[in-house]
């Protein structure tokens, strides 16, 4: 029985999150910071298919994910207050920004072609690497990021702009605009991944029973 206890202890920690959605609390233990060395680390099983989360007064929620397949990737707001998402590397650097896309929720697409900043004319696909770790913030409107020249790394408007990141601007410093507590938003994804994947649980039980019959010899 002890054994048994044992096995299943070290098959919850090494869980993650299960059924595809990332919760910012229950799989993150809480907020997800608003920096690249503050960004919520996502793991789990079977490929990462959203995200949910909580946002506070003037709070942005930084989550680290894979994009596995750039070209079907897509980011779509599904529920929450007006929202605006942002996708940087992780260092910070700016890729891609939109604010509304057919409501006020905010999507990005591999497909997309940006129609502002340096990348102007290029899709966003073009702009990713498959199977690299890419850092997906999510904030209410209309708190943006900033560089460390405290000016604005993407534009902001049309509000359904994909916005590429200004000429020049470095990495995310700091967020500008105080907003109120929007609660609970859900944030669907495609082509996207845990960046850290982990095996399942049966794999793990299955890898006690091995361990087990090992002993039994
Ligand atoms: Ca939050
Ligand atoms: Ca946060
Ligand atoms: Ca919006």
């Amino acid at each position: 029985m002890k054994k048994i206890v044992s096995i299943l202890a070290v098959a919850g920690l090494a869980m993650g999150a299960q059924a595809g959605i990332w919760d910012e609390t229950t799989n993150g233990g809480g907020d997800a910071g608003d920096l690249a060395g503050t960004a919520q680390m996502t793991s789990g099983t079977g490929g990462l298919t959203g995200i949910t989360g909580n946002n506070a007064a003037s709070d942005v929620d930084l989550y680290i994910i894979k994009i596995v397949d750039p070209g079907a990737f897509r980011a779509t707001v599904l529920s929450g207050p007006d929202s605006q998402l942002w996708l940087f590397n992780l260092n910070g650097g700016g890729i891609v920004h939109n604010d509304d896309s057919t409501s006020l929720f905010s999507q990005f697409r591999g497909v997309d072609v940006f129609t502002t900043g340096s990348t102007t004319g290029m899709t966003v696909a073009s702009q990713l690497v498959a199977g690299e770790c890419y850092i997906l913030g999510y904030s209410r409107y209309n708190r943006d990021a900033l560089n460390g020249a405290n000016t604005a790394m993407f534009a902001g408007s049309p509000f359904n702009g994909i916005h590429g990141l200004i000429a020049g601007s470095g990495p995310l410093a700091s967020w500008t605009g105080t907003t109120s507590a929007g609660g609970a938003y859900s944030i669907e994804l495609v082509g996207a991944d845990y960046c850290i994947p982990t095996p399942g649980t049966a794999a793990l039980l299955g890898l006690g029973g091995l361990l087990a019959a090992r002993r039994r010899r």
